[in-house]
């Protein structure tokens, strides 16, 4: 079997790789590497200076995987990462052109990296070896491997969703993005609409073909399939019954007092719909006087990109709204909304979903949402909490036991949450099953083996571009 090569923005620590002490995500794609050998590429999250940065990269062994990273100097942080991807392809793909910001410069750094980043990869590079490349960051990968005559099976997959043609038109460079993507063999989404939109961009905008699943433009051919990231819900039960007897889960239980309890786990991020999600909680206190005092709602939202301006703004609205409801609701025992800022280790986030009874996840635009599912994994059969979930997660598409909202609607929200906290117990039960069904289903090892199923089956490149022509 040829080796696999996984390029991804941020490279997981070999710690991060090990079962529980580390996300789902780290582990799956570790398991792939493991078994045909490989290397992990990416940057290790470093600021440094420039000498420092061309240096790399740092090479660390764990078996047949290797762990190689770069660093980034200040520069190549600030255009590529902070600027174009996250104050730029980030709001764009979720929908929120208000939000984007586009600098020529920062499109030019976006470049100027990936194409450094691919030389870095290239002295690594085996004639054979399979490149799986992840995520928006890393859109002009391929095209810089293919410029430097790179012939490999090269594929990738986007994360967060593809928008549709009319919302990503206003990406000044929305053309040379989209011929980027056409220089891998596969292109892999997280949902049948992300892949859709993909095909009409590539119809109406590039003059090109679509056959089936097969995508002919720019003079290249390429395939297109959708993927569905799940997780192991095997191993998410066991951390979460594990974590049940320890302190800190008990600390919880009791000073929750019998009150009921609503978990929410998000990267603080707008994408998330936090304000929205606060304002509907509100809305279910004002309308349920009988619920005051006896739910409880628990937001964890560790800060990320804190460095990106509508980051600071999303941050000061969430502690204004959460400082704002419990003035309204607070008694002398009771706190309506507990709203922490910390990560927390994944046995301890498992077994407070396992403690709730509702999971509120609601996201107003979202490639899948692990949270949706790690949430439901996380129950116990015997009784199982409910899944409330925004009809724009990717995972809305397998998760047909929750009960969907609107998650801008925040009168809709707040009744699915009175429903959900009253629903008879069979019925809970009958919609766990249901979401549980499709978690086998769709797990993440079924996600990683079809995707490199079908990189494994194209052809090399070279081959590919003679038969395109
Ligand atoms: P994210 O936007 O980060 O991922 P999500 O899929 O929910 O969103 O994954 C977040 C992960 O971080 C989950 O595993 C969660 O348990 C963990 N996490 C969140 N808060 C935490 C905390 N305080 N402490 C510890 N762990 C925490 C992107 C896309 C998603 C897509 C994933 C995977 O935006 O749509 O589902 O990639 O493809």
């Amino acid at each position: 079997m040829s080796r696999l090569v996984v390029v991804s923005n941020r490279v997981a620590t070999p710690t991060e790789t090990k079962g529980s002490a580390g996300g789902g995500l780290a582990v799956g794609v570790f398991g792939a590497l493991k078994d045909s050998g490989g290397v992990w590429f990416g940057w290790s999250g470093d600021v440094v200076t420039e000498t420092v940065a061309n240096q790399g990269p740092k090479l660390e062994q764990d078996g047949a995987v290797t762990f190689a990273t770069v660093g980034l100097s200040k520069k190549d942080y600030d255009q590529y990462y902070r600027g174009f991807s996250n104050a730029e392809l980030w709001p764009v793909f979720h929908y929120r052109n208000d939000l984007a910001v586009y600098d020529r410069e920062e499109y030019h750094g976006y470049r100027r990296v990936n194409s450094w980043l691919a030389h870095k990869l290239i002295k690594l590079l085996q004639p054979d070896d399979i490149i799986w490349v992840h995520d928006y960051h890393l859109i002009p990968f391929a095209e810089a491997l293919r410029s430097a005559g790179i012939a490999n099976r090269i594929g990738f997959f986007l994360h967060i969703p593809f928008p549709s043609p009319q919302i990503l038109l206003n990406l000044p460079p929305h053309e040379e993005l989209v011929k980027s993507l056409c220089c891998y063999d596969v292109v892999g989404f997280q949902t049948e609409g992300d892949e859709l939109a993909f095909h009409d961009y590539i119809q109406q905008h590039a003059h090109g073909t679509v056959t089936g699943n097969q995508v002919e433009a720019f003079g290249r051919k390429l395939q297109t399939g959708v993927y569905r990231i799940g997780v192991f819900p095997h191993e998410i039960a066991e951390q979460a019954e594990r974590g049940e007897a320890r302190q800190d889960v008990m600390d919880l239980k009791q000073s929750l007092e019998g009150r009921k309890l609503i978990m929410s786990v998000d990267r603080l991020d707008y994408s998330k719909g936090l304000v929205e999600r606060f304002k509907a909680f509100e809305q279910f206190l004002e309308k349920s006087p009988e619920w005051r005092g006896n739910v409880t709602l628990v937001q964890i939202a560790p800060p990320t990109r804190s460095d990106v301006e509508t980051y600071q703004q999303i941050r000061q609205n969430l502690e204004y709204e959460a400082g704002r409801i419990n003035g309204r609701f607070s008694g002398l025992d009771y706190t309506p909304i507990r709203y922490l800022n910390q990560r927390y280790d994944r046995w301890k986030l498992m077994s407070l979903f396992r403690e709730s009874q509702i999971g509120l996840v609601t996201p107003l635009r979202d490639g899948m949402n692990l949270v949706a599912k790690e949430y439901v994994a996380a129950q116990n059969p015997d009784d199982p909490g409910v899944l409330v979930l925004s009809q724009f997660a990717g995972a809305a598409g397998e998760m047909t036991g929750a009960v969907m909202v609107n998650p801008h609607d925040v009168v809709g929200t707040s009744d699915a949450i009175g429903r959900a906290l009253t629903m008879p117990l069979a019925e809970r039960q009958q919609r766990y099953q249901t979401n549980m069904a499709a978690l086998r289903k769709f797990d993440l090892g079924a996600w990683r083996d079809r995707f490199l199923t079908d990189l494994r089956g194209v052809r090399k490149s070279d081959d590919a571009q003679k038969r395109a022509k």
